[in-house]
């Protein structure tokens, strides 16, 4: 295992507090840190996957890096997704490495990971044209999804109702669903970012896996196609201790009530809504998503 993850006290997320940075709600060791996050160096060659969390990241993350190495599900092996993709805004308490740091010392080409709002991103990104690899997954299941991972961690437990509150106000981890899926919507065209969809992944994982290889300027045959397709299975990652983040020690992430690869389905929130809730909700939807082209599916 590796050694931050290793050496990380159980207590870690005890008493975590959001601090607003910019007006989004940020865990406050981020917070405190933004400045350097802000400053962060990009490269020319990184491949950043960015994301809301709960969107899809961990499954984009395994795709990129078997498109990277071709299929070698060995090579994906090497270690959990968590230190194959430094985190760039996550900061622990010292002496432990923060996501910077993790990032500054990987060889070139780089793959990273980030669930910074579009308006909080390094610029750098910008600037060198690095690649980002952007997914957004409908409302619905992503606060549903938000909701159990939040009781995996050690934040102080809440209802379902009140989380979905908290979630419409945008005052959860790294602030408003929808200002996030809005913000890097509407600049996608102006800078190198691949916009994809968990549920066009889930529809059509084939066809999803084809965007980003041609984005990433890979071609691979059909034979790796195949393998790619599999071994980025919910089935085969909720197996995989190099994806599906057991490797983490259960202070920090405690998966013995919920797995972080719980359900991986679209439609999911049907189980969790309540009529009166789903009402309520569309009718917030509509006002918040008022004047975007940005569509989702809820089902498939
Ligand atoms: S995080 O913590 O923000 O990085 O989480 P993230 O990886 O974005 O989201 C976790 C959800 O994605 C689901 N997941 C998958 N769904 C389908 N197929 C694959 N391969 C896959 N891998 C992860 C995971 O199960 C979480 O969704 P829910 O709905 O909670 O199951």
């Amino acid at each position: 295992m590796h050694e931050v993850a290793q050496s990380l006290p159980d207590t870690f997320c005890e008493g975590l507090g959001l601090k607003p940075v910019q007006g989004v709600p940020l865990m406050d060791l981020i917070a405190d840190s933004y400045e350097l996050v802000a400053n962060f160096q990009a490269k020319p060659d990184d491949v950043l996957v960015a994301t809301y969390p709960k969107a899809g990241t961990t499954w984009m993350q395994e795709i990129v890096d078997m498109i990277d190495n071709e299929g070698d599900v060995e090579k994906c092996k090497r270690a959990p997704t968590h230190i194959r993709f430094p985190f760039i805004e996550f900061f622990l308490p010292p002496p432990l490495k923060s996501g910077i740091e993790d990032a500054e010392n990987m060889p070139s080409p780089r793959k990273l990971k980030t669930h910074l709002p579009f308006h909080l991103m390094p610029k750098s990104f910008w600037e060198q044209r690095s690649k980002v690899i952007y997914v957004a997954r409908n409302a619905k299941d992503n606060a549903v999804s938000y909701y159990f991972f939040e009781k995996m961690t050690k934040a102080p437990p809440r209802s379902w109702e009140e989380f979905l509150t908290t979630f419409m106000q945008g005052n959860v981890g790294w602030g408003s669903w929808y200002d996030h899926v809005k913000g890097f919507w509407e600049k996608k065209d102006q800078h190198q970012i691949l916009y994809l969809f968990y549920e066009d992944m889930k529809k059509n994982p084939e066809q999803e896996i084809r965007k980003v290889m041609k984005f990433l300027e890979k071609d691979l045959p059909d034979h790796v196609i195949s393998k790619i397709i599999e071994h980025t299975s919910f089935s085969s990652m909720k197996k995989n201790p190099m994806a599906n983040y057991s490797t983490m020690p259960s202070g920090l992430l405690d998966q013995s009530f919920h797995k972080f690869m719980r359900k991986g389905d679209v439609g999911d929130w049907k189980n969790h809504f309540t009529v009166a809730q789903n009402e309520v909700f569309e009718e917030d939807y509509k006002k918040k998503m008022a004047g975007t082209s940005l569509r989702f599916h809820t089902e498939i």
